[in-house]
């Protein structure tokens, strides 16, 4: 708070702009998914709570990543998995929603969520605890941690949640579970590549530690506020059949 009144954002300085618009979008969104919990029915005000809550959690830490980078012009990496691990298991209850009606059971929640955790428990320990930027530190936490995340791209893509969104009998909810399994795969694929760029990583050498905010920044636009309006779509669509019945 404190922080935030004496400091303003410097026009080239694209890290703290993007912070900041993301700060705005996230909340902006959060406003949109809670007003518009009244447009869907009854059965679907779940689904909307929780896209509101994913980007309302990830506003909070916009507002203080953003502070942060201006103020030691470093990586806010501690508030950005804070974030992650309140919002990343938000995502994969809604994957779980949106197939409890074909049938998800809360043994299939409990596994994305494990999943989601280890992922990020993982990559955190990776990133944070590597100090002499060791390559094997590095390798050795980004391969446990990729194990959460193909387990849940393998469930969502062919595994549980894919054949309960197949058996749902709605072309909405199954065509909505593929749009969001896109963004496992290709939105969420922007995290471990931004991973390998850093100290120790594969990558490391190819973009600069603070661009790389910049892609993360992005990438979360897209998939929270995305992920979010996806899910939105499938609850108006079901919504509407549901009252021409
Ligand atoms: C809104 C935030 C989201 C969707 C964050 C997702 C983060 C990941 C999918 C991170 C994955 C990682 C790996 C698969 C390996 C390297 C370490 C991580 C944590 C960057």
């Amino acid at each position: 708070m404190l922080l935030n009144v004496v400091q303003s954002i410097a026009p080239d300085n694209y890290v703290a702009f993007t912070f900041f618009i993301g700060y705005i979008a996230m909340l902006a969104a959060s406003v949109f998914f809670f007003v518009e919990r009244n447009s869907v029915s009854d059965k679907w005000k779940m689904s909307l709570l929780v896209s509101g809550l994913i980007t309302g959690i990830a506003a909070v830490h916009y507002y203080y990543m953003r502070d942060y980078n201006l103020v030691t012009g470093d990586s806010p990496t501690f508030f950005r998995y804070v974030d992650w691990i309140l919002t990343v298991p938000l995502m994969c209850v809604e994957f779980y929603l949106l197939t409890r009606l074909a049938g998800a059971t809360k043994s299939l929640l409990w596994k994305l969520i494990f999943a989601s955790t280890w992922m990020l428990v993982c990559g955190y320990i990776g990133e944070a605890f590597n100090v002499d930027g060791s390559t094997s530190h590095s390798v050795t936490w980004g391969v446990l941690s990729t194990l959460g995340y193909l387990y849940i791209l393998h469930s969502v893509w062919m595994g549980e949640v894919a054949g309960l969104a197949d058996s749902s009998g709605s072309e909405v909810v199954k065509k909505g579970v593929r749009y969001l399994a896109w963004f496992v795969l290709v939105g969420w694929a922007i995290y471990p590549v931004g991973y390998m760029c850093m100290d120790g990583g594969w990558l490391n050498g190819i973009f600069e530690a603070s661009t790389l905010d910049i892609w993360y920044n992005i990438a979360d636009a897209i998939n929270k506020i995305g992920f979010g309006l996806v899910v939105y779509t499938i609850a108006i669509s079901e919504s509407k059949k549901e009252l021409a019945k």
